[in-house]
């Protein structure tokens, strides 16, 4: 079948016909199938990747943990940590949270607006410290999830996984279910989850109506992964990327970086709405195979004032409502339909 640009189906075909040439369609339907899906490390990247992002994440945790390298496996005897907010410890990782096929997948799962929520360093030592079977759905007032992901993640493993290595493990099709698993059902599948076996190099991803959890680690020397996770763009990140990210960082990546850092949502807004931020969000499908610096054009905006009422804009929007059908979506969004034309 043609995929065309068909208005109705928004970004999806333009998605997936760049799923289709990086060959990650058997991928996508593992993740409709079963709810997670593993890519094999060389479709992940080149062993200097995958050799850069371990020498990152080791150095992060000596300086974290102020110890030397040779002492980690002892700092995190029978121990696990989450090093949060790596992104801007190493180079690498704005690199990874922007890896094509990691995106797309996860593109796939929670749309092609979507935003970086965390970046983590996981460092875990042998012994009985795993993690329980849960699913990733942070609407914890929300018991019934919705039919669609709201965040989805991909975990970069850096040591070799299987169930001595404290690997992780899932309850395939639990992603049907759409509900966190009882107290009783996490006890249950905490010894019956489908492990991972994996070689370093590879990438997990998966959604977060998933049950999944680990398994305690049997071997000497520590098990380390890279987490990225993302989210929907209405949603509170968990780090601080928006308040964070500089020009600098804009400027060297691609423009589909500064959708991740949520620099343009024109929320929360004061008085007045912040058309001028939104209108500098780059529009439409961004390729997941551009890799062009976007130098300035993509700045971090300055906040507004929130406590000033603009006329202009006030004006503006004004008539807008009064002249036409109001698309809310438009308007929250800043979508042209709401903006303003170029010379008002
Ligand atoms: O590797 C683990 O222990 C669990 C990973 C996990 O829960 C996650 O990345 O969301």
């Amino acid at each position: 079948m043609k995929i065309e640009d068909w208005p109705s189906a928004k970004t999806t075909p333009a998605l997936y016909r760049e799923l289709k040439a990086l060959g990650l369609l058997e991928h996508l339907a593992e993740l409709e199938a079963f709810g997670f899906t593993v890519l094999p490390p060389e479709k992940v990247g080149p062993q200097e990747q995958h050799d850069a992002a371990r020498e990152a994440v080791l150095r992060i945790a000596c300086e974290r943990k102020q110890c030397a390298v040779d002492e980690l496996a002892a700092v995190f005897s029978d121990g696990q940590e989450l090093l949060r907010f790596v992104l801007w410890d190493d180079p690498v990782f704005e690199k990874l949270v922007l890896h094509p096929a990691a995106l797309g997948l996860i593109q796939w799962l929670v749309g092609t607006d979507c935003i970086l929520s965390l970046c983590n360093a996981w460092v875990k030592g042998k012994g009985d410290s795993r993690t329980a079977i849960h699913a990733d759905w942070a609407q914890f007032d929300m018991p019934t999830m919705a039919v669609e992901a709201y965040g989805a993640n991909f975990n970069y493993l850096l040591t070799d996984y299987s169930k001595e290595d404290g690997g992780l493990s899932f309850v395939p099709g639990s992603h049907r279910w759409r509900r966190w698993p009882s107290s009783e059902e996490a006890a249950y599948w905490a010894d019956n989850a489908q492990v991972i076996e994996a070689p370093a190099g590879s990438m997990i991803i998966w959604g977060d109506h998933t049950w999944h959890g680990s398994y305690p680690k049997t071997t000497d020397g520590l098990r380390l992964m890279v987490l990225g996770m993302y989210n929907r763009p209405h949603m509170q990140t968990q780090e601080a990327y928006r308040q964070t990210v500089t020009n600098e960082a804009l400027a060297r990546n691609p423009r589909r970086f500064a959708r991740l850092m949520n620099v343009y949502n024109a929320m929360p807004w004061g008085k007045t709405p912040d058309y001028a931020k939104a209108m500098q969000a780059p529009q439409g499908y961004l390729s997941l195979l551009d890799d062009e610096p976007a130098g300035d054009s993509q700045q971090v905006p300055v906040d507004a004032d929130f406590h000033t009422y603009d006329q202009k804009t006030g004006e503006m929007i004004k008539q807008q409502m009064s002249s036409k059908i109001v698309s809310f979506a438009d308007l929250y969004k800043g979508q042209p339909a709401a903006r303003p034309k170029a010379s008002e």
